[in-house]
C-alpha cells in the first residue's frame, strides 16, 4: 500500500501491520527515549489549550487516514506531551526511564490481557502472587495477601468493604471514625466510603511542622471519639508524605492502634521503596506491625504508571469476601484447575490490567541490589542539592528534609534581606507560580510547587530518577537564578 493511499484497514494483513509498529517502535525510541531523555532537549513543548486542539486536529472523522498522517499523527502526540522521562523533570514523584520496565509495559500492552483469571492470565497470576510475596517480605510479613490496583487511594478504598463488614457486624453505632493526617488523600477515599454509609467521617490527626502525625494527638482523638459514641475504625499514617516527604513514627502509632484495636494502614506509596535500602529503612520501622501497606514501585522505584500494590497482613481471604461477586461466567467453580488462582473477586472492578510485569522483569534486571542502590543514590543526590543549595544566596529550606523531597524558597534578588518586611511571606508565595510559568513556556525544567499548612508556595524538587547526576542539580539550581533574576 502506498504511503499516501488511506490506511482504512490492517485487519488481515499482518505485513503492513507488523510495518507499521516497527515504524511506531522507530519513533518512540527516537523521540522518547532517545530525545525524551536527553539533557540538551526540552521538558515540554507548552502550547495554549485552543491553539494545541488545532495542532493535533482532534476531530475524529468517518474516513480513516494513511499510513504516513497516522505515523504523523504519533510524532505530534509526542512532540506536545511532557516528557517525564527527561533529567530535568522534577514535577511529580514519578519520573525517568528504566528500560526493563519500559519492555514490560510494552509486552504488558502487546499481550493485551485482563489480570482476573488464570485461564487467560496464567503468567501473570502467578507472577503477581510472587512480586506481591516479595513486597511482603519486605515489609516483614512472611504471609498475607494483596493486589495491584489502581493507585494508593483505591487501596484505601478497597479498605471500606471491610469497615462495612465490621459495622454490620458489631453494632448501629452512628459513625466509623477514620484518623488521618491526610484528608486530601483519604477525601475521595472516604467519598466513596459515605457512599456506601453514610455515616463516614475522616478526623484530622495533627502533625508538627515536620508534618509527622502526632501519636498523642491521635490518642486523644480516638478517645474523644470513643466518648462521643462513635465506632473508630481506621487509622492511615503515611510514610513519605507527597509534599515534605515525612515519614510518621509508625511503632508510636501502632502501639495506639493496638491499643485500641484499630487496623492501621500504612500509606507508604511514595515512601515504601525505601524499605529495599538497608541505610534508609529504619525510616518505616514498625511497619510490619500494620495491617494494611500501599505502596506504589512506579514511583521512587522508576516501574512505570502504574504499579500500585496493595499489601495485607490478613490471611483469611478478605478481599475476596469483601469484593467478590461471583460472576458465573468468570469465575465458575467447576473449573479444570485451582479456583483459588482466578484472583479477578478481590477487587472492585472487573477487568484489571497487569502490573506486575514491569516491576518483575526490572527485578529481574536490577536485582535488589541494584534497586537499593538507586534508592540510596536518590538519598545522596537530594543531600548534595541540600547543600549546594545553601551555598547559594537567594534559596531558603522550608526544613532539612529526610527523604528525596527537598522543599525551598526562592527568593528572588528584590525580597532579599526583607524577611521583616510585613508583606514579605505574601510575595515570596507569588515567585513560584511567575517561575513554574517561565521554565515551562520556555521547556528548559519541571519542577512543583504548593502552600503547604501555614506556609505560602515553595517547591517541591522531587529527586528521584535514577539517571540523575549532580550535573543535573547544578542545573536545576542554576536555571531558578536565571529564570528569577529580573524579580
Ligand atoms: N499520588 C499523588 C502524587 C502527586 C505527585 O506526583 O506529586
Amino acid at each position: 500500500m502506498a504511503d499516501s493511499e488511506p490506511l482504512l484497514s490492517l485487519d488481515g494483513d499482518p505485513v503492513a501491520a507488523e510495518a507499521l509498529l516497527r515504524d511506531v517502535f522507530g519513533i518512540v525510541v527516537d523521540e522518547v527515549i532517545r530525545k525524551g531523555t536527553s539533557a540538551s532537549e526540552k521538558v515540554c513543548e507548552w502550547k495554549e489549550p485552543e491553539e494545541l486542539k488545532q495542532l493535533l486536529d482532534l476531530e475524529l472523522r468517518s474516513h480513516g487516514e494513511s499510513r504516513e498522517q497516522i505515523l504523523e499523527r504519533c510524532r505530534a502526540v509526542i512532540r506536545y506531551s511532557v516528557k517525564t522521562c527527561h533529567p530535568h523533570f522534577f514535577n511529580q514523584l514519578f519520573s525517568g526511564l528504566d528500560p526493563h520496565a519500559l519492555a514490560g509495559r510494552i509486552v504488558t500492552e502487546s499481550l493485551n490481557t485482563s489480570q482476573y483469571t488464570y485461564e487467560i492470565a496464567p503468567v501473570f497470576v502467578l507472577m503477581e502472587e510472587e512480586v506481591l510475596k516479595k513486597l511482603r517480605a519486605l515489609v516483614g510479613w512472611s504471609s498475607g495477601d494483596g493486589v495491584f490496583c489502581p493507585g494508593g487511594v483505591i487501596s484505601l478504598c478497597f479498605l471500606s468493604s471491610w469497615a462495612r463488614a465490621k459495622l454490620e457486624r458489631s453494632c448501629s453505632a452512628p459513625r466509623i471514625l477514620v484518623f488521618t493526617q491526610r484528608l486530601h488523600a483519604l477525601g475521595r477515599g472516604a467519598a466513596v466510603l459515605g457512599a456506601a454509609q453514610d455515616i463516614q467521617r475522616v478526623v484530622r490527626v495533627t502533625s508538627g511542622s515536620w508534618g509527622k502525625m502526632i501519636p498523642e494527638d491521635l490518642e486523644r482523638q480516638i478517645s474523644l471519639a470513643k466518648a462521643e459514641g462513635a465506632v473508630p475504625f481506621l487509622v492511615t499514617a503515611t510514610s513519605g508524605t507527597t509534599v515534605l516527604g515525612a515519614f510518621d513514627p509508625l511503632e508510636a502509632i501502632a502501639d495506639v492502634c493496638q491499643r485500641h484495636g484499630l487496623w492501621l494502614h500504612v500509606d507508604a506509596a511514595w515512601g515504601g521503596s525505601v524499605l529495599l535500602s538497608q541505610t534508609h529503612r529504619h525510616l518505616l520501622a514498625g511497619i510490619q506491625r500494620a495491617d494494611s501497606v500501599a505502596w506504589n514501585p512506579h514511583k521512587l522505584l522508576t516501574a512505570g504508571l502504574q504499579c500500585s500494590a496493595l499489601l495485607l497482613r490478613d490471611t483469611s481471604n478478605l478481599l475476596k469476601r469483601c469484593h467478590g461477586s461471583q460472576a458465573s461466567y468468570l469465575f465458575q467453580q467447576d473449573k479444570f484447575y485451582d479456583v483459588a488462582l482466578d484472583t479477578g473477586d478481590k477487587v472492585v472492578q472487573c477487568g484489571r490490567r497487569v502490573d506486575c510485569l514491569k516491576l518483575w522483569l526490572m527485578w529481574k534486571a536490577q536485582g535488589g541490589q541494584g534497586l537499593e542502590q538507586r534508592v540510596d543514590q536518590a538519598f545522596a543526590l537530594a543531600r548534595y542539592l541540600v547543600e549546594e543549595l545553601k551555598k547559594r544566596e537567594g534559596f531558603e529550606l522550608v526544613m532539612e528534609p529526610e527523604f528525596v523531597n527537598v522543599c525551598f524558597w526562592f527568593v528572588p534578588p528584590s525580597l532579599r534581606g526583607k524577611q521583616g518586611s510585613p508583606d514579605y511571606a505574601e510575595r515570596l508565595a507569588k515567585v513560584a507560580p511567575v517561575l513554574k510559568e517561565r521554565m515551562v513556556k520556555e521547556g528548559s525544567m519541571m519542577v512543583g510547587y504548593q502552600p503547604h499548612g501555614t506556609r505560602g508556595n515553595f517547591f517541591r524538587m522531587v529527586v528521584a530518577n535514577p539517571a540523575l547526576t549532580q550535573a543535573d542539580m547544578d542545573f536545576f539550581l542554576n536555571e531558578l537564578e536565571r529564570l528569577g533574576q529580573d524579580l
